[in-house]
């Protein structure tokens, strides 16, 4: 590692801000079932406060992201509330998720439901969610729609997407002037014929209809396989319209594992057209980044902490990438070597530098041991027992 490798990293990792899902501390499950963890938290408080503690060891979680049906259950009357508890905390609220999904009135859908007053509902509550995030002092608004069909013919696909241009284009003009709309894309489920809002494409032409604030949200989790999300980041970074990432890894659909347990290589790769764009730029690109993890089986708050960490270490290493020689290499077509610039990045061992950094920063050198040792984990199992744990967040 050279004196000049390790500056990279440090200012890299100093930029780096991961916002943590308040869902992702709550008890969740699959459609199959949930299990009980006995540390879950149930209520908008106790996320906050797990999400906090991730943020006291890693020091780079400042925000948190939430979900207005399951976390402000009094619209927006619950908003400063729970503002208040997070600067408490030291942390606030990031970005707002509305949830037009799970009311019965959206069986059909939301914004492209059939019926005018369901429309209006859905695009009501977007409102709703746009009037929490400028009390709770939030950016982002990011809604995700299921609206879509099951089975050919049952949908007219050109008047949903007109649906949607227009929902999007009314909460658009809700905004203030510093918020954004990010329009997340998914290709299948819970519709598993045709989904409204599919891929990126479809995203980014709803964004452009929306409005100038309007941005594209990309999940990790959201694409078919094989697919290259590297490119797709590429196009967006170049298009001004990659408003952020929901970040998360999966095997076989969208699973929601954690960030890099199955394939690190696809995150590094991400990250590096983000790294690569800011050098080219002179300037760092104005991107969310935001974990949506649905942990069932691990334990919730040091799950998010190996998350974090694994955001950390991938990033060090996309900020080492010789970026002026791969571009020789590129323009030269020496593919042996570009491919090379890319590899000896993602195949050097970072975690000494990270380490140092966090040493440098007043933070425990090892955020997962450091929790562990703090005792917070057995406390709250003790704070928390006997509680509703059977309230569950994860459709
Ligand atoms: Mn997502």
């Amino acid at each position: 590692m050279t004196p000049k490798q390790e500056e990279a990293i440090f200012k890299k990792l100093d930029e780096l801000r991961i916002e943590l899902p308040s869902w992702a501390f709550a008890n969740t499950g699959t459609r199959f079932g949930k299990f009980i963890d006995a540390s879950a938290a149930t209520t908008i408080e106790e996320k906050l406060a797990d999400a906090a503690e991730v943020n006291r060891f890693t020091g780079c979680c400042p925000s948190v992201a939430v979900h207005v049906l399951w976390d402000f259950p009094n619209g927006v009357e619950s908003a400063a509330p729970a503002a208040q508890a997070a600067e408490k905390l030291g942390v606030r609220i990031g970005s707002v998720s509305p949830n037009v999904f799970q009311d019965q009135e959206y069986k059909y859908g939301s914004l492209a439901n059939p019926s005018a007053d369901i429309r209006k509902k859905a695009l009501d509550h977007i409102l709703d969610s746009i009037a929490i995030a400028k009390a709770a002092g939030s950016r982002d608004i990011t809604p995700w729609f299921t609206d879509g069909s099951n089975y050919p013919g049952t949908a007219h696909m050109r008047q949903h997407k007109r649906w949607f241009e227009a929902g999007l284009r009314t909460a658009h003009e809700a905004l203030s002037p510093d918020q954004r709309l990010l329009i997340e894309y998914k290709p299948f489920e819970p519709a598993v014929y045709h989904t409204d809002i599919a891929d990126w494409g479809m995203a980014l032409v709803l964004a452009k209809a929306a409005g100038n604030q309007a941005k594209v949200l990309v999940d990790t989790g959201h694409h078919y396989q094989t697919q290259n999300i590297e490119q797709i980041v590429a196009w967006l970074l170049d298009e001004n319209m990659l408003g952020g990432f929901h970040l998360n890894d999966r095997r076989f659909a969208d699973d929601d594992l954690t960030l890099g347990s199955i394939d690190p290589y696809q995150v590094f790769r991400i990250f590096h057209e983000i790294c690569f764009f800011e050098w080219e730029q002179g300037r760092p690109a104005d991107v969310a980044i935001m974990v949506d993890q649905s942990h069932n089986l691990k334990p919730k708050a040091e799950e998010m902490l190996q998350t974090v960490m694994m955001a950390q270490n991938i990033f060090a290493k996309a900020a080492i990438v010789d970026h002026a020689r791969l571009t020789r290499e590129q323009a030269a077509c020496n593919l042996i070597d570009a491919e090379e610039c890319m590899q000896d990045a993602f195949q050097t061992d970072v975690r000494p530098v990270v380490e140092e950094w966090r040493r440098m920063r007043g933070l425990a050198a090892n955020p997962l041991k450091a929790f562990r040792e703090s005792g917070y984990l057995s406390r709250v199992i003790a704070e928390r027992a006997g509680r509703a744990q059977a309230v569950s967040s994860y459709a």
